[in-house]
């Protein structure tokens, strides 16, 4: 292209996919999120930088992920992956934010300016686009396809896929097979050959650990996912569906309504003992949870993760490696202080804390040979060095750990990869679902959201579990803590919402839900 070589997308622009909203739009926590029909131009945009962001990795693809996750169906949203199957690199989310805000006549100006700025070469543009199941998500996916045809990239429209999928599409086109064959069935092929060479080793011996679950697909795309996995699976794993797709998507239902509301979802109010698991609107995010005598009970992100973490820590040890691989697990401040304090003093396994947003938690997980991150609300994964799978793959005795590492999903938090690794440790402890639960108890906690008029007056410290502005609301909510046995308590902005989100726990329901209201008022008082 030339000098004014995006003459034509601007006119494209113009034409088809104008810049029709006021109010700023920020790349968050899960890129853009906002009501679908003020992501049109958005969406736009975001084919051209993808193409960009190739062109600044040498033609590797990039992916692009359309989709909002938990939030209502009239919501969505975009992500850009980066060519490792990681999230975008953190300082090309200014550069996102600024090409989505810019006026229709500037986006040439904007575009070369990053061009500038990164010092990026033209090259041949590649971008792997997938969309979730949302009315609104072949429009959008097409907006996005007619930016990367404006900036003459090279697109492929892998359709609907959970963004776990995107992700691995991502890392094994660029690695030509070397993560997995580059297609949806060496994906489903790889995970679920995987787990069944697990099972198969185990010879039967299963205890109290029974290969049947109750599945809420969130009426998403994991339901979709879930059924090809099923087919993948039969005679090793039982699967029921429910919420697959005939409903409103992650309308009482889903892992978000399971964790947030702390009850069972539509079509599974009666499933007794059963062993059942909630994935979210995009399949990123898994609870499980059960019923026992009309009382539920949920097994969140720390109880998934404080399960990999030891019995991973166990298999290390078995195979003789512990001195040589540094076993971690990252959790945020939303972690409940029961997971921390068992895995940490019961299990022996290091715990960091991280912002809120995967992308932190993935991070920090790095400084791990074995790191596994998960936030409480299911969103996490396990991470290998380099360093760690050659120690592991020469090791035979660690034959174990071996197939693990195919059945997880490393790239970004997978809810069926991790589900699959969850339904694997469960059989070789030959543990119910209840064995399970019992390991330790969650302190009863509550996570509530206060509107106030400008939620970015609130900064945060220490992975946020401090307020440092505006001044004086940390003493308020250290008062407040103070009055409640095990409280604890705090509040950070949320970055997908306009909200601030207010977290709460002590000894007793009833306190927890006590603390959390205070802290609510505090802040409504203080940032009226
Ligand atoms: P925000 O809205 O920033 O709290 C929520 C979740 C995050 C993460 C993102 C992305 C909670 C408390 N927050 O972020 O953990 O999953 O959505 O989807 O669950
Ligand atoms: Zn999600």
């Amino acid at each position: 292209m030339s000098s004014s070589r995006w003459t034509a997308a601007v006119e494209a622009a113009l034409g088809s996919h104008p810049r029709k909203v006021e109010g700023k739009i920020s790349y968050g926590t899960a890129g853009f999120r906002t009501k679908a029909d003020l992501l049109d131009h958005v969406m736009y945009r975001m084919g051209l930088l993808a193409t960009i962001r190739s062109w600044a990795k040498e033609g590797q693809n990039i992916g692009v992920m359309i989709t909002a996750s938990h939030n209502p169906e009239g919501d969505n949203g975009v992500k850009l992956v980066d060519p490792a199957g990681e999230m975008l690199e953190f300082s090309w989310e200014a550069l996102a934010t600024d090409l989505a805000n810019a006026a229709d006549n500037d986006i040439p100006a904007e575009l070369e300016g990053i061009i500038a700025k990164c010092g990026i070469t033209e090259t041949q543009g590649n971008i792997i686009v997938g969309r979730d199941t949302r009315k609104s998500s072949p429009a959008l996916a097409q907006a996005v396809l007619d930016g990367i045809k404006a900036a003459g990239g090279n697109a492929t429209d892998i359709g609907i896929v959970t963004t776990p999928q995107l992700h691995y599409m991502v890392v094994a086109t660029n690695t030509k097979g070397g993560y997995g064959e580059p297609s949806l069935e060496g994906y489903y092929g790889k995970l679920t050959g995987a787990f069944k060479q697990f099972l198969a080793g185990l010879d039967g011996k299963f205890g109290n650990y029974t290969p049947k679950i109750e599945f809420d697909g969130a009426n998403g795309v994991g339901a979709a996912a879930m059924v090809e996995f099923a087919k993948h699976l039969e005679g090793v794993l039982e699967v029921k569906m429910h919420n697959s797709g005939a409903g409103i998507l992650n309308s009482g239902c889903g892992a978000d309504f399971v964790k947030v509301s702390q009850s069972a979802p539509e079509g599974l109010k009666e499933t007794n003992d059963a062993r059942c698991v909630a994935v979210d609107g995009d399949a990123d995010r898994v609870v499980y949870f059960y019923q026992k005598n009309g009382v539920f009970n949920l097994l969140d992100g720390d109880k998934i993760a404080t399960l990999i973490a030891g019995y991973i820590g166990e298999l290390v040890k078995q195979a003789g490696l512990q001195d040589q691989i540094k076993l971690g697990l990252v959790q945020t401040a939303y972690a409940n202080g029961s997971s921390t304090d068992y895995i940490v003093n019961k299990l022996g396994v290091p715990v960091a804390c991280a912002p809120t947003g995967v992308k932190h938690l993935h991070h920090k997980a790095l400084e791990y040979d074995i790191g596994v991150y998960f936030e409480a609300n299911g969103h996490g994964t396990v991470i290998f060095s380099d360093k760690a799978q050659q120690l592991i793959r020469s090791t035979e005795s660690a034959v174990k750990l071996q197939q693990i590492i195919d059945v997880i999903n490393q790239t970004v938090g997978d809810a069926i990869s991790d589900m699959l690794l969850v339904e694997c440790i469960l059989a070789a402890r030959g543990w119910s679902v209840e064995d399970w639960m019992v390991q330790y108890t969650d302190l009863p906690n509550k996570l509530m959201k206060a509107s106030v008029r400008d939620r970015t007056l609130i900064t945060t410290k220490d992975a946020e579990r401090q307020v440092v502005t505006p001044e004086g609301l940390q003493d308020k909510i250290n008062f407040a803590v103070a009055k409640y046995n095990k409280g604890r308590s705090f509040v950070r902005p949320s970055g997908t919402e306009d909200v601030v989100r207010v977290y709460a726990e002590a000894d007793t329901k009833q306190a927890a839900d006590d603390l959390a209201n205070d802290v609510v008022n505090i802040v409504k008082e203080m940032l009226a």
